[in-house]
């Protein structure tokens, strides 16, 4: 059930199964303290996917750039704690990787609706990219792409499904990505939707 996807990047298939009810009602809890937003990027193209955050620090992009906040600027509240279930799995999972002392401060969450789609980006707003990042998936699946260090690098294309964990680091940290647009699927426990959690260490 681990797959090596790349260089320094692990696929933990199905590894949050054994918390999926306990997390899905963590995102619930956050989300009603801190509603999914579409943030506009400094372009002013509005996000398909639906943000959120929780955790010290929340990842957030407007028309002055992306950079990471420890107020919601919807609230103007902190982001909500960082639900124990969520900081443990982080920690195991990235711990499996080789990843001993990992601590992230930041929990991005992303909701995705059929047809909603993430361009292809690098994630670079951190201020120490040794420090990896460890990915939960959960809802339908996704084809996500992973490239290299340079947008036109080959791509490979893999599917992430419910309760897959992938912790990306060392030469994998500053790969391209995208998620392709989500097609239509339904999931017992989500409907509809997937949602992804991101753990970072943003300072
Ligand atoms: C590879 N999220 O939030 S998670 C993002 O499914 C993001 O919501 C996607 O890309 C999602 O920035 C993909 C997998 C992921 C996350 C961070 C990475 C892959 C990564 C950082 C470096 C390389
Ligand atoms: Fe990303």
């Amino acid at each position: 059930w681990q797959e090596v996807l790349a260089e320094d990047a692990l696929i933990l298939r199905g590894y949050a199964l054994a918390e999926q009810h306990v997390l899905l009602r963590a995102v619930d809890d956050v989300i009603r303290e801190a509603p999914f937003r579409h943030l506009v990027t400094p372009g002013g193209f509005t996000m398909s996917v639906a943000m959120t955050n929780c955790g010290p620090l929340g990842w957030v992009s407007d028309r002055r750039g992306y950079r990471y906040d420890a107020i919601d600027p919807t609230t103007g509240k902190p982001w909500p704690a960082m639900p124990p279930v969520f900081l443990n799995l982080a920690k195991e999972a990235a711990a499996l990787a080789g990843f001993d002392d990992f601590v992230p401060d930041a929990c991005l969450i992303n909701r995705y609706e059929v047809g909603t789609r993430l361009s292809l980006h690098q994630d670079r707003d951190e201020a120490d990219t040794n420090q990896p990042i460890v990915s939960v998936s959960l809802g339908i699946p996704a084809i996500f792409q992973f490239g290299g260090n340079q947008r036109t690098d080959p791509k490979i294309r893999v599917p992430l499904t419910h309760g897959d964990v992938v912790v990306w680091g060392g030469r994998s940290r500053l790969a391209y990505h995208a998620v392709l647009p989500l097609k239509a699927n339904s999931h017992p426990l989500t409907g509809s939707v997937r949602i992804n959690l991101t753990f970072r260490k943003a300072r």
